[in-house]
Protein backbone atom coordinates (compact mmCIF):
# COMPACT_ATOMS: atom_id res chain seq x y z
CA UNK A 1 0.00 0.00 0.00
CA UNK A 2 1.07 3.20 -0.89
CA UNK A 3 2.12 5.13 2.84
CA UNK A 4 1.20 8.28 3.10
CA UNK A 5 3.20 11.22 4.61
CA UNK A 6 1.90 14.59 6.61
CA UNK A 7 4.78 17.63 6.25
CA UNK A 8 4.18 20.77 8.36
CA UNK A 9 6.13 23.61 6.93
CA UNK A 10 6.57 22.11 3.60
CA UNK A 11 7.07 25.05 1.68
CA UNK A 12 10.58 25.65 3.97
CA UNK A 13 13.81 24.38 2.54
CA UNK A 14 13.81 20.63 4.37
CA UNK A 15 9.86 20.62 3.49
CA UNK A 16 11.10 20.95 -0.24
CA UNK A 17 14.40 18.56 -0.11
CA UNK A 18 11.84 16.22 1.89
CA UNK A 19 8.88 16.33 0.09
CA UNK A 20 11.28 15.29 -3.24
CA UNK A 21 12.63 12.77 -1.61
CA UNK A 22 9.78 10.88 -0.21
CA UNK A 23 7.84 11.27 -3.85
CA UNK A 24 11.51 9.24 -5.35
CA UNK A 25 9.96 6.90 -2.38
CA UNK A 26 7.00 6.13 -3.71
CA UNK A 27 4.83 8.63 -0.58
CA UNK A 28 1.69 10.06 -1.35
CA UNK A 29 2.75 13.19 0.03
CA UNK A 30 0.51 16.07 2.00
CA UNK A 31 1.61 19.20 3.24
CA UNK A 32 0.46 22.25 5.37
CA UNK A 33 0.95 25.84 4.13
CA UNK A 34 0.09 28.72 6.09
CA UNK A 35 -1.57 31.80 4.32
CA UNK A 36 0.38 34.36 2.81
CA UNK A 37 -0.28 37.34 0.85
CA UNK A 38 2.54 37.18 -1.66
CA UNK A 39 1.09 33.56 -3.27
CA UNK A 40 4.29 33.29 -5.41
CA UNK A 41 6.48 33.33 -2.99
CA UNK A 42 4.78 31.15 -0.94
CA UNK A 43 5.44 27.66 -3.08
CA UNK A 44 8.01 29.05 -4.85
CA UNK A 45 10.81 26.23 -3.37
CA UNK A 46 7.54 23.57 -4.56
CA UNK A 47 7.25 24.47 -7.64
CA UNK A 48 8.51 21.99 -9.79
CA UNK A 49 6.68 19.18 -8.12
CA UNK A 50 3.84 21.18 -7.25
CA UNK A 51 1.33 18.65 -9.09
CA UNK A 52 2.76 15.83 -7.09
CA UNK A 53 1.78 17.26 -3.67
CA UNK A 54 -1.38 17.51 -2.13
CA UNK A 55 -1.06 20.99 -0.02
CA UNK A 56 -3.69 22.90 2.38
CA UNK A 57 -4.36 25.57 4.21
CA UNK A 58 -3.48 25.18 7.53
CA UNK A 59 -1.22 26.68 11.24
CA UNK A 60 -0.01 24.94 14.27
CA UNK A 61 -1.41 27.75 16.09
CA UNK A 62 -5.08 26.75 14.24
CA UNK A 63 -5.83 23.21 16.02
CA UNK A 64 -8.70 22.70 13.83
CA UNK A 65 -6.32 22.33 10.73
CA UNK A 66 -4.58 20.22 12.30
CA UNK A 67 -7.11 18.03 13.27
CA UNK A 68 -9.04 17.86 10.14
CA UNK A 69 -6.14 17.14 8.12
CA UNK A 70 -4.79 14.49 10.55
CA UNK A 71 -8.58 12.75 10.70
CA UNK A 72 -8.93 12.85 7.24
CA UNK A 73 -5.07 11.34 5.60
CA UNK A 74 -4.43 9.25 8.59
CA UNK A 75 -0.44 9.54 7.44
CA UNK A 76 1.83 6.81 7.93
CA UNK A 77 4.18 9.97 8.59
CA UNK A 78 4.05 12.85 10.08
CA UNK A 79 7.49 15.51 10.11
CA UNK A 80 6.30 18.75 11.89
CA UNK A 81 8.82 20.99 10.30
CA UNK A 82 6.79 24.37 10.72
CA UNK A 83 8.82 26.77 12.66
CA UNK A 84 9.97 30.47 13.50
CA UNK A 85 13.09 29.30 12.47
CA UNK A 86 15.41 32.26 12.47
CA UNK A 87 17.18 32.55 16.06
CA UNK A 88 17.91 35.92 15.88
CA UNK A 89 14.18 36.76 15.26
CA UNK A 90 13.36 34.86 18.32
CA UNK A 91 14.14 37.52 20.39
CA UNK A 92 11.98 40.05 18.51
CA UNK A 93 9.05 38.08 18.14
CA UNK A 94 9.88 35.66 21.43
CA UNK A 95 6.23 34.81 22.10
CA UNK A 96 5.24 34.37 18.47
CA UNK A 97 8.28 32.02 18.57
CA UNK A 98 7.43 29.85 21.49
CA UNK A 99 3.75 29.81 20.76
CA UNK A 100 4.52 28.17 17.39
CA UNK A 101 7.70 26.44 18.02
CA UNK A 102 6.80 24.83 21.82
CA UNK A 103 2.62 24.86 21.83
CA UNK A 104 2.15 24.55 18.07
CA UNK A 105 4.36 21.07 18.59
CA UNK A 106 2.36 20.21 21.04
CA UNK A 107 -1.43 20.79 19.24
CA UNK A 108 0.22 18.31 16.78
CA UNK A 109 1.18 16.04 19.06
CA UNK A 110 -1.90 15.77 21.08
CA UNK A 111 -4.03 15.71 17.53
CA UNK A 112 -1.85 12.56 16.93
CA UNK A 113 -2.96 11.26 20.37
CA UNK A 114 -6.54 11.93 19.66
CA UNK A 115 -6.92 11.20 15.73
CA UNK A 116 -4.52 9.51 14.13
CA UNK A 117 -2.40 7.28 16.88
CA UNK A 118 -0.50 4.83 14.63
CA UNK A 119 1.16 7.81 12.89
CA UNK A 120 5.03 7.85 13.24
CA UNK A 121 5.47 11.51 14.52
CA UNK A 122 9.12 13.34 13.39
CA UNK A 123 9.78 16.16 15.55
CA UNK A 124 12.43 18.85 14.01
CA UNK A 125 14.71 19.43 17.12
CA UNK A 126 17.75 21.47 16.92
CA UNK A 127 21.17 21.86 18.18
CA UNK A 128 20.19 25.23 19.48
CA UNK A 129 18.82 23.58 22.12
CA UNK A 130 21.94 22.78 23.59
CA UNK A 131 22.96 26.37 24.22
CA UNK A 132 25.84 27.04 25.60
CA UNK A 133 26.60 23.64 26.78
CA UNK A 134 29.32 21.10 25.63
CA UNK A 135 30.96 17.73 26.33
CA UNK A 136 34.55 17.82 27.31
CA UNK A 137 35.62 16.22 24.08
CA UNK A 138 33.89 19.36 22.09
CA UNK A 139 31.37 17.52 20.74
CA UNK A 140 27.45 18.14 21.54
CA UNK A 141 25.31 14.32 21.39
CA UNK A 142 22.49 13.07 22.38
CA UNK A 143 23.22 13.00 26.37
CA UNK A 144 24.76 16.68 26.88
CA UNK A 145 23.04 18.72 29.00
CA UNK A 146 20.48 21.35 27.31
CA UNK A 147 20.63 24.55 28.07
CA UNK A 148 19.74 26.70 25.74
CA UNK A 149 20.26 30.53 25.25
CA UNK A 150 17.58 32.09 23.04
CA UNK A 151 14.17 31.67 22.78
CA UNK A 152 13.97 29.91 19.54
CA UNK A 153 16.33 27.48 21.82
CA UNK A 154 13.89 27.22 24.89
CA UNK A 155 10.63 26.71 22.30
CA UNK A 156 12.53 24.03 20.94
CA UNK A 157 13.49 22.19 24.16
CA UNK A 158 9.90 22.55 25.30
CA UNK A 159 8.84 20.35 21.95
CA UNK A 160 12.05 17.87 22.59
CA UNK A 161 11.04 17.13 26.33
CA UNK A 162 6.92 17.21 25.15
CA UNK A 163 7.21 14.53 22.42
CA UNK A 164 9.31 12.25 24.74
CA UNK A 165 6.77 12.50 27.06
CA UNK A 166 3.97 11.55 24.67
CA UNK A 167 5.89 8.64 23.65
CA UNK A 168 6.13 7.30 27.51
CA UNK A 169 2.85 8.33 28.86
CA UNK A 170 0.59 7.21 25.34
CA UNK A 171 3.28 5.46 23.69
CA UNK A 172 3.01 7.84 20.57
CA UNK A 173 6.12 6.70 17.91
CA UNK A 174 7.62 9.95 18.40
CA UNK A 175 11.29 10.67 17.40
CA UNK A 176 13.35 13.66 17.77
CA UNK A 177 15.70 14.29 15.38
CA UNK A 178 18.54 17.10 16.97
CA UNK A 179 19.76 18.56 13.77
CA UNK A 180 22.82 20.98 13.45
CA UNK A 181 22.72 23.94 10.92
CA UNK A 182 22.30 22.46 7.42
CA UNK A 183 21.90 24.72 4.39
CA UNK A 184 21.31 24.59 0.43
CA UNK A 185 21.31 26.57 -2.55
CA UNK A 186 17.27 26.77 -1.06
CA UNK A 187 18.00 28.55 2.15
CA UNK A 188 16.37 31.72 3.12
CA UNK A 189 19.16 34.75 2.80
CA UNK A 190 18.85 35.81 6.31
CA UNK A 191 20.69 32.78 7.69
CA UNK A 192 24.56 33.69 7.47
CA UNK A 193 25.30 30.77 4.93
CA UNK A 194 23.25 32.74 2.45
CA UNK A 195 23.88 36.02 3.29
CA UNK A 196 27.72 35.57 2.80
CA UNK A 197 27.44 34.01 -0.46
CA UNK A 198 24.83 36.28 -2.07
CA UNK A 199 26.75 39.16 -0.89
CA UNK A 200 29.88 38.22 -1.91
CA UNK A 201 28.65 37.53 -5.51
CA UNK A 202 27.63 40.58 -5.65
CA UNK A 203 30.44 42.52 -4.87
CA UNK A 204 32.31 40.51 -7.23
CA UNK A 205 30.10 41.27 -10.05
CA UNK A 206 30.20 44.90 -8.85
CA UNK A 207 26.02 45.24 -8.31
CA UNK A 208 26.83 46.14 -4.96
CA UNK A 209 29.61 48.45 -3.75
CA UNK A 210 28.65 48.41 -0.12
CA UNK A 211 30.65 46.21 2.69
CA UNK A 212 28.97 43.50 3.69
CA UNK A 213 27.48 43.85 7.39
CA UNK A 214 28.05 40.96 9.65
CA UNK A 215 27.76 40.10 12.86
CA UNK A 216 29.84 37.56 15.49
CA UNK A 217 32.20 36.26 13.00
CA UNK A 218 33.99 33.95 16.04
CA UNK A 219 30.97 31.61 16.24
CA UNK A 220 31.35 27.87 15.35
CA UNK A 221 28.92 25.91 13.78
CA UNK A 222 28.35 22.46 12.26
CA UNK A 223 27.23 23.15 8.95
CA UNK A 224 25.31 19.98 7.01
CA UNK A 225 23.82 20.00 3.32
CA UNK A 226 19.59 20.01 3.93
CA UNK A 227 19.26 17.29 1.15
CA UNK A 228 21.76 14.68 3.46
CA UNK A 229 19.45 15.86 6.25
CA UNK A 230 16.14 15.16 5.13
CA UNK A 231 17.34 11.56 4.13
CA UNK A 232 18.09 11.09 8.16
CA UNK A 233 14.74 12.59 9.01
CA UNK A 234 13.20 9.60 6.97
CA UNK A 235 15.62 6.73 8.39
CA UNK A 236 14.76 8.23 11.83
CA UNK A 237 11.10 6.94 11.34
CA UNK A 238 11.87 3.93 9.54
CA UNK A 239 13.99 2.54 12.70
CA UNK A 240 12.03 -0.36 15.06
CA UNK A 241 11.78 1.97 18.08
CA UNK A 242 11.09 5.67 18.61
CA UNK A 243 14.15 7.52 19.92
CA UNK A 244 16.11 10.49 19.54
CA UNK A 245 19.28 11.24 16.91
CA UNK A 246 21.76 13.93 16.73
CA UNK A 247 22.39 14.51 12.88
CA UNK A 248 25.32 16.50 12.49
CA UNK A 249 28.78 16.57 10.00
CA UNK A 250 31.17 16.29 13.22
CA UNK A 251 33.09 19.08 11.73
CA UNK A 252 32.67 23.01 13.15
CA UNK A 253 33.57 26.19 10.66
CA UNK A 254 33.88 29.06 12.36
CA UNK A 255 31.76 32.50 10.44
CA UNK A 256 35.23 33.72 9.83
CA UNK A 257 36.02 30.67 7.99
CA UNK A 258 32.72 30.84 5.83
CA UNK A 259 33.35 34.15 4.86
CA UNK A 260 36.95 33.69 4.01
CA UNK A 261 36.58 31.02 1.76
CA UNK A 262 33.31 32.31 -0.11
CA UNK A 263 35.58 35.80 -0.98
CA UNK A 264 38.37 33.22 -1.79
CA UNK A 265 36.34 32.09 -4.59
CA UNK A 266 36.18 35.18 -6.04
CA UNK A 267 40.26 36.07 -5.34
CA UNK A 268 38.74 38.55 -2.82
CA UNK A 269 39.93 39.19 0.87
CA UNK A 270 37.14 38.86 3.25
CA UNK A 271 38.38 41.55 5.29
CA UNK A 272 38.09 44.45 2.68
CA UNK A 273 34.63 43.17 2.35
CA UNK A 274 33.34 43.10 5.71
CA UNK A 275 32.27 45.20 8.46
CA UNK A 276 31.07 44.64 12.00
CA UNK A 277 27.48 45.32 12.75
CA UNK A 278 26.04 45.07 16.14
CA UNK A 279 22.46 44.71 14.78
CA UNK A 280 23.98 41.56 13.51
CA UNK A 281 24.50 40.10 17.27
CA UNK A 282 22.04 38.38 19.40
CA UNK A 283 21.46 39.50 22.74
CA UNK A 284 23.61 36.24 23.94
CA UNK A 285 25.60 34.87 21.62
CA UNK A 286 25.62 30.65 21.25
CA UNK A 287 29.34 30.42 20.49
CA UNK A 288 29.90 26.92 19.37
CA UNK A 289 28.36 23.82 17.99
CA UNK A 290 29.78 20.69 16.84
CA UNK A 291 27.81 17.50 16.54
CA UNK A 292 28.62 13.84 17.50
CA UNK A 293 26.49 11.43 15.11
CA UNK A 294 28.06 8.63 15.97
CA UNK A 295 24.48 7.13 17.18
CA UNK A 296 22.99 7.98 13.98
CA UNK A 297 25.80 6.26 12.10
CA UNK A 298 25.63 2.95 14.09
CA UNK A 299 21.79 2.29 14.61
CA UNK A 300 20.62 3.71 11.38
CA UNK A 301 23.94 3.82 8.76
CA UNK A 302 23.54 7.06 7.98
CA UNK A 303 25.94 9.02 7.12
CA UNK A 304 26.77 12.52 5.50
CA UNK A 305 27.63 12.68 1.62
CA UNK A 306 28.75 16.90 1.67
CA UNK A 307 31.65 18.19 3.06
CA UNK A 308 31.47 22.07 3.91
CA UNK A 309 33.25 23.31 1.24
CA UNK A 310 31.67 21.03 -1.45
CA UNK A 311 27.95 22.40 0.20
CA UNK A 312 29.73 26.15 -0.39
CA UNK A 313 30.36 25.35 -3.94
CA UNK A 314 27.17 24.29 -4.21
CA UNK A 315 25.59 27.00 -3.28
CA UNK A 316 28.06 29.82 -4.92
CA UNK A 317 27.29 28.14 -8.24
CA UNK A 318 23.46 28.17 -7.42
CA UNK A 319 23.54 31.52 -6.88
CA UNK A 320 25.67 32.36 -9.64
CA UNK A 321 23.02 31.35 -12.29
CA UNK A 322 20.68 33.76 -10.27
CA UNK A 323 23.03 37.13 -11.31
CA UNK A 324 24.01 35.95 -14.85
O1 LIG B 1 23.60 31.90 12.15
C1 LIG B 1 26.38 34.10 13.08
C2 LIG B 1 25.27 33.91 14.09
O2 LIG B 1 21.32 32.55 11.43
C3 LIG B 1 24.77 31.12 12.22
C4 LIG B 1 18.67 27.76 12.13
O3 LIG B 1 18.44 26.89 11.04
O4 LIG B 1 20.61 26.52 12.83
C5 LIG B 1 20.16 27.80 12.42
O5 LIG B 1 20.37 28.77 13.47
C6 LIG B 1 25.84 31.86 12.97
C7 LIG B 1 25.38 32.42 14.32
O6 LIG B 1 21.86 30.13 12.00
C8 LIG B 1 25.53 36.96 11.01
O7 LIG B 1 25.50 34.68 15.25
C9 LIG B 1 27.22 36.29 12.19
O8 LIG B 1 26.36 32.18 15.28
O9 LIG B 1 22.71 31.08 9.93
P1 LIG B 1 22.33 31.47 11.30
P2 LIG B 1 21.66 29.71 13.55
O10 LIG B 1 21.29 30.86 14.38
O11 LIG B 1 22.85 28.92 13.98
C10 LIG B 1 19.95 25.96 13.98
C11 LIG B 1 20.49 24.57 14.18
C12 LIG B 1 18.48 26.02 13.88
O12 LIG B 1 17.76 25.17 14.39
C13 LIG B 1 17.88 27.28 13.35
O13 LIG B 1 16.53 27.10 12.95
O14 LIG B 1 26.25 32.98 12.22
N1 LIG B 1 26.27 35.34 12.30
N2 LIG B 1 26.78 37.31 11.41
C14 LIG B 1 25.20 35.71 11.57
N3 LIG B 1 24.01 35.09 11.35
C15 LIG B 1 23.11 35.72 10.55
N4 LIG B 1 21.92 35.12 10.31
N5 LIG B 1 23.39 36.97 10.00
C16 LIG B 1 24.59 37.63 10.19
O15 LIG B 1 24.81 38.72 9.69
Amino acid sequence: MTKKALITGITGQDGSYLSEYLLELGYDVYGLIRRNSITEHQQSRLEHISSRVHNRYGDLLDVSTIDRALKEIQPDEIYNLAAQSHVRISYEIPQFTVQTNALGALNVFESVRIHSPHSRLYQASSSEMFGDSVDSDGKQRETTRMTPVSPYGCAKLYAFNQLRNYRNAYHIFGSNGILFNHESPRRASNFVTAKVIRNAIKISKGISKDKLQMGNLDSSRDWGHSYDYVRAMHQILQHDCADDFVVSTGETRTVRDLCRITFQYFNLNYEDHVEINQKYFRPQELPYLCGDCSKIKATLGWKPTYTFEALIEEMILSYLELYK
